[in-house]
């Protein structure tokens, strides 16, 4: 509804108002009086804003006769002029334009246009009237997420309820019910993650997703999920953000030997150089964190080291000097496997080479058991 207010001087104060005010109100005696539309934005160019005439009471401002002839201007600069028009017989303002709220008034709260119509007769100046128009907001934007997709990388924990931040979604509608009111997460990983979302005061919220469960990379290394930004205007819109989380290593495994015990025969006379068993370990982590070198384990004697190697990269074990004089010799060792995250982790096993007396049988090359 229009609001109007009749300045005639009604009393001093308002007499020292206006002529501090001059030229903008006119001279003492003129009427100057304010009125005030409200219009929906996206509005037909067209559109009927409001008649001055009729707000204005200007029936009440001059004879019947005169009411007819008079003439109405727009007096301030025209920077509006493409948004509006007035018709100079009636009073009537009009839209010329369709008007998209946030893009007269970008991200302004109140979206406002004000100038002044001076109202001529035949007879006389009658006076001015100033009129405000405003730009009512409608739910014409979905609420939208800068970043989409959302890419979260998060390294595997033990660790639950840690918040990982995520953006949240702008609106540019003003009115509080047409902009971003509500989040809601979908996901098909029940019980795993929940999504919180807090507003600021000024407006903005602050969205993270939290796990409930461990991420265990070595179980799951990727969830998609979906955060929907909802408005509640009328009707309510929506968007959606699809978040792709990828879980990345720690070094939280062991490298695992495939035995506890490895027991190898070794023929006397298996040729130096010769690979006479090989140990294996796996490790389920991944890059740096599960590779795997081996090596006997530093309480190993001089003798064994004098006898055989250990291949870093395989885990073969090889003859290193003639084995002929170790004849029913047994050697009992360790050997460890390594990874290489930082911190390394590592495990044992057994490795036990008995040198097998094979009488006078000819020479040979070993390789079992590989
Ligand atoms: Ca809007
Ligand atoms: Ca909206
Ligand atoms: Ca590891
Ligand atoms: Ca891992």
């Amino acid at each position: 509804m229009a609001k109007v207010h009749n300045l005639n001087c009604p009393v001093f104060v308002i007499c020292v108002y206006v002529l501090i005010l001059m030229p903008f109100h006119g001279a003492i005696g003129e009427m100057f009086k304010h009125v005030e539309f409200r219009i929906k934005e996206q509005a037909a160019s067209g559109t009927l804003v409001g008649s001055i005439l009729e707000e204005a009471e200007l029936s009440k401002e001059v004879s019947p006769g005169e009411l007819s002839t008079l003439n109405f201007n727009i007096v301030d600069d025209r920077q509006f002029a493409s948004l509006f028009s007035i018709n100079s017989d009636n009073g009537d303002v009009h839209t010329t334009a369709m008007i998209d709220r946030e893009a007269v008034c970008l991200m302004r709260k109140e979206c406002v246009f004000d100038f002044r119509v001076s109202v001529t007769s035949t007879q006389k100046f009658v006076g001015f009237v100033a009129v405000r128009i405003v730009i009512e907001d409608i739910n014409d934007n979905y609420p939208r997420f800068r970043n989409n997709p959302i890419n979260l990388i998060i390294p595997e924990s033990p660790n639950v309820n840690v918040e990982y931040k995520i953006e949240g979604a702008t609106d540019p509608d003003s009115d509080e019910l047409n902009s971003v009111r509500k989040y809601e997460m979908r996901s098909s990983y029940a019980g795993m993650f929940e999504l919180k979302a807090e507003k600021k005061l000024d407006g903005s919220w602050d969205l993270s997703l939290l796990n409930l469960q461990p991420l265990d990379r070595e179980d799951k290394d990727r969830y998609t999920l979906y955060v929907i930004a909802k408005d509640e205007g009328n009707p309510p819109l929506s968007g959606t953000a699809t978040v792709n989380i990828e879980v990345t290593d720690i070094n939280d495994n062991s490298p695992e030997f495939t035995e506890n015990l490895y027991e190898v025969p070794v023929p006397e006379e298996a040729a130096i150089g010769a690979v006479v068993g090989q140990v294996k370990a796996t490790d389920l982590d991944v890059g740096a964190n599960g590779n795997v070198t081996y090596s006997f384990s530093p309480s190993v004697s001089a003798q064994v080291r004098d006898l055989f190697t250990i291949d870093p990269g395989t885990g073969r074990i090889r003859v290193k000097s003639d084995l002929r004089y170790e004849a029913g010799s047994t050697f009992e060792t360790i050997v460890s496997a390594n990874d290489a995250g930082n911190p390394p982790r590592q495990s044992q096993a057994f490795l036990v080479l008995k040198i097998v007396d094979v009488g006078n049988t000819a020479p040979r090359v070993s390789v079992s058991p590989i």
